[in-house]
C-alpha cells in the first residue's frame, strides 16, 4: 500500500503499516456491522458477493496506492509547505477510502467464502497502523497530524557551542565522542526538538483510537496486537516468552559493559552498581552499543582484536553507491536478480544538501512490481553497510511477492519483513565473507579470537532487544488509556530503567516528551516488529547454514553465494502475506514456533565468557 510498500515512511503510516502490515486474527468484538436489520434487506450476502465486494476494493486500493507512494515519495524527499499539504490529503483519502471497506467487509462475517477471501476481508480490517473513525473530517486531521510530526522530528535541529545540530550531526558525536559532556549534550539536545510534538502526539492517539474501537477492537494498540494470526494478548504473551529466553544474557552483557564504563569514566560519570547512563553507548537511544566496542574490547588475554569495518570501507575508498552495490552483489550472489535500473536512478542515497528530506532509513515499493527504491542518508562507515542490506532485504522481499494479490503484498508479519535484511546482514559481516570481497585481508584463526567478534556482534543484537521491547509496552499503554500524557515522559523513562537498565545523564524537564525524540514513535511506525526480526533472523540462520551442512559455530556461518538458500528463500518470500506466518516460517525453517534457543547457540561462547569476566560484580539494577 503506500503503506505496506513503504517499508518505512511516516506517512504511510497513516495509510496501512510502515513496514509491514501483518496477518490477522478476527478482530475482539465484530466490527460496527452495517449489515441491515431491515426485514426488506435481511438476505444474507453471497460468497460470490463477499468475492467481488474484495476484488473490487483490491483494484480500487491498488491503483489508490501507487498515487499515494508517488506523493509520499516527494514529501519524504523534499518536505516543504506543498509537498505535506499533498501528503496529508492523498493520506487522508486513502484512510477514509480503507476504513469504508473495512467496515463494508464486516457484512461479511458468516458468510461462507473461500479461504482466500476470508483472508483477505480480514486482511482488510488491519490494514491501517492508524486508522480514523468513520466520520467526515476525521481521516483528513489525523492525515495532517501524522504529516506534521514525521516533518517536525525529520527537520529537527538544536543549538550547541554556537554550532547548529540535525540528529545525523548528534548521532556522529553519540557515536565518535568520549566526552561526557559533550554526549550528554547532543542526548538532551536533541530531546529538545520533542516537546513541540506532544499536543499533535496527544490528538493523534485519540484519533486513531476512535477509528480502532469503530472497526471493533478495544484501542489501536489492541488492533496492532491483532495482526499475528493469533489474540492480541496471546501475542504479548508471546513476546514476554521471548524476552525471558534472552534477557539473562542481556543482563551479563550489561553487567561486563558497566564495568568497562566505570573503569573509563570514573565513578562520578558511570558507578560500578545500577543502570547505566544512557549517552555513554555510542547511539542517541542506546539501542546499539557497537560504536563503544573500543571501551569494551577485551584487554587482557590473546584477543586479537575485532577488524574495524569503518577504517576497512575508508582505506578501500567505499563510496556510497558502492556500499549499496555491494549489498546488491550479495543478494545476486543468492541467485535473485539484479536490481532494476530505475532503482538507481530513482533511490535516495546521500542526504541532498539542498532541501530537507526525511533521513531515517527507508525501503519502497512505488509501484507494487518493480519500482522499487531506497531513501538513505548514507555515510560511509559498518553500520550504514548493515543498514543497506537491511534495506536491500524489504526490497527483495517485495519484488518476491510482486505477484501476489494487493492484499497479500506483504511480509507473512512485519517482524518477517524486518528479518530478511537482517538474516543477509549476519552473513555480510563474517571475516570470511569480508575476505572473499576483498575488503579484509586476512581471516582470523578461529579459535580463542572470536570472543571479540561475538562481543561486538552482541553490543549491536542483543543490546537491541530490551529497546525492541519496550518502545510498543510503553505505545500499547498509551493506547490503552493506561497512562495519562502527564505520564507520558515518565513512564518511558520507567520502561528504558526496567527492560534496558539505563537511566538519563540527568533529570528530565517536565516538559520533555523523549519518546517523540525517536522516530518511530514520531511517524507511529509499530516496533515490535524489530524485536521479532531479532529473533527469526536467527532462526533463519540457523535453518540456512544447516541447508548448506555448515560445520563450524553459527556465527562463522556465511550463506554468500548459496544459491540452494536463496531459491529456498525467496519461496518463502513469495508467498507474501497469502498465509499465516507460521506457514511461512516452516517453508524455510521446518517449525512453526518462534524461539530464541538460534539466539543463544549463535552467542553462546560469549555468554560463558561474560559470565566469567563478570565474577565478583554485583550485577542486574533496581527498577
Ligand atoms: O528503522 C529501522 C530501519 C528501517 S525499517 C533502518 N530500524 C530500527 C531503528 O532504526 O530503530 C532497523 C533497526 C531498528
Ligand atoms: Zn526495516
Amino acid at each position: 500500500m503506500i503503506i505496506k510498500r513503504l517499508m518505512l515512511s511516516a506517512a504511510m503510516v497513516a495509510i496501512l503499516s510502515g513496514c509491514a502490515t501483518t496477518s490477522s486474527v478476527e478482530p475482539a468484538a465484530p466490527p460496527v456491522a452495517t449489515a441491515p436489520e431491515a426485514p426488506v434487506m435481511a438476505t444474507k450476502p453471497t460468497p460470490a458477493e463477499a468475492k467481488a465486494f474484495v476484488d473490487a476494493a483490491e483494484t480500487k486500493l491498488s491503483e489508490m496506492s501507487e498515487y499515494a507512494a508517488r506523493v509520499q515519495w516527494l514529501r519524504a524527499t523534499y518536505i516543504n509547505f506543498d509537498s505535506m499539504w499533498l501528503e496529508s490529503k492523498v493520506n487522508g483519502e486513502f484512510t477514509e477510502q480503507t476504513v469504508k471497506y473495512a467496515m463494508e467487509a464486516a457484512k461479511y462475517d458468516g458468510v461462507n467464502v473461500d479461504p482466500v477471501t476470508a483472508r483477505k476481508l480480514k486482511l482488510l480490517k488491519l490494514a491501517l497502523s492508524l486508522p480514523a473513525a468513520d466520520r467526515p473530517g476525521a481521516a483528513d486531521e489525523l492525515a495532517q497530524i501524522s504529516t506534521r510530526l514525521d516533518s517536525v522530528y525529520s527537520t529537527g535541529k538544536f543549538t550547541y557551542n554556537a554550532k547548529t545540530y540535525t540528529l545525523n550531526d548528534a548521532s556522529e558525536v553519540m557515536a565518535k565522542s568520549r566526552n561526557p559532556a559533550e554526549l550528554r549534550a547532543m542526548f538532551e539536545g536533541w530531546r529538545t526538538v520533542s516537546p513541540a510534538m506532544k499536543a499533535d502526539y496527544t490528538q493523534m492517539i485519540k484519533l486513531s483510537n476512535e477509528g480502532a474501537k469503530g472497526l471493533g477492537f478495544t484501542d489501536a494498540g489492541a488492533m496492532w496486537r491483532s495482526g499475528y494470526d493469533m489474540e492480541p494478548d496471546a501475542f504479548a504473551a508471546e513476546t514476554d516468552r521471548l524476552w525471558a529466553q534472552v534477557e539473562p544474557f542481556y543482563k551479563n552483557l550489561h553487567c561486563y559493559v558497566r564495568t568497562k564504563l566505570n573503569e573509563k569514566y570514573g565513578d562520578a560519570v558511570q558507578p560500578r552498581n545500577g543502570a547505566i547512563r544512557a549517552d555513554l553507548l555510542g547511539n542517541m537511544w542506546a539501542q546499539d552499543w557497537a560504536n563503544i566496542y573500543d571501551i569494551a574490547a577485551p584487554k587482557t588475554g590473546n584477543y586479537k582484536t575485532a577488524y574495524n569495518l569503518d577504517a576497512l570501507l575508508k582505506s578501500k575508498k567505499y563510496d556510497e553507491v558502492k556500499m549499496v552495490k555491494t549489498g546488491e552483489g550479495f543478494y545476486t550472489s543468492l541467485g535473485l536478480a539484479p536490481l532494476p535500473q530505475t532503482f538507481w536512478e530513482r533511490s535516495m542515497i546521500v542526504r541532498p544538501k539542498d532541501r530537507e528530506v526525511v533521513c531515517h532509513a527507508s525501503a519502497w515499493d512505488l509501484d507494487n512490481a518493480d519500482d522499487i527504491r531506497i531513501k538513505m542518508c548514507t555515510l560511509v562507515n559498518g553500520e550504514d553497510l548493515y543498514t543497506v542490506h537491511h534495506e536491500l532485504g524489504h526490497n527483495y522481499y517485495q519484488r518476491a511477492y510482486k505477484n501476489q494479490p494487493f492484499l497479500f503484498k506483504n511480509g507473512a508479519n512485519d517482524g518477517f519483513h524486518e528479518a530478511i535484511g537482517d538474516f543477509v546482514g549476519l552473513s555480510s559481516v563474517t571475516p570470511n565473507y569480508l575476505n572473499q570481497i576483498g575488503l579484509l585481508d586476512k581471516v582470523p584463526a578461529q579459535t580463542g579470537e572470536d570472543i571479540p567478534y561475538l562481543l561486538k556482534m552482541a553490543m549491536q543484537k542483543i543490546a537491541f532487544m530490551p529497546f525492541g521491547l519496550l518502545v510498543d509496552r510503553w505505545r500499547w499503554e498509551v493506547y490503552s488509556g493506561q497512562i495519562t500524557p502527564a505520564q507520558y515522559n515518565d513512564r518511558w523513562w520507567a520502561l528504558v530503567k526496567k527492560y534496558q537498565g539505563l537511566t538519563p545523564p540527568g533529570a528530565r524537564p517536565t516538559a520533555a516528551f523523549d519518546p517523540g525524540a525517536k522516530y518511530h514513535v514520531a511517524a507511529s511506525v509499530p516496533y515490535t516488529r524489530y524485536f521479532l526480526a531479532h529473533v527469526y533472523q536467527f532462526q533463519f540462520q540457523k535453518a540456512a547454514c544447516d541447508q548448506i551442512g555448515f560445520k563450524g559455530p553459527l556465527y562463522r556461518c556465511s550463506i554468500y553465494g548459496e544459491k540452494a538458500v536463496g531459491e529456498k528463500f525467496n519461496k518463502m518470500m513469495e508467498m507474501g502475506q497469502s498465509k499465516p506466518w507460521p506457514d511461512a516460517l516452516e517453508a524455510f525453517t521446518g517449525t512453526r514456533q518462534t524461539d530464541a534457543s538460534a539466539v543463544a547457540e549463535y552467542f553462546a561462547p560469549l555468554n560463558t565468557w561474560l559470565i566469567q569476566q563478570n565474577k565478583g560484580q554485583k550485577c542486574g539494577w533496581e527498577v
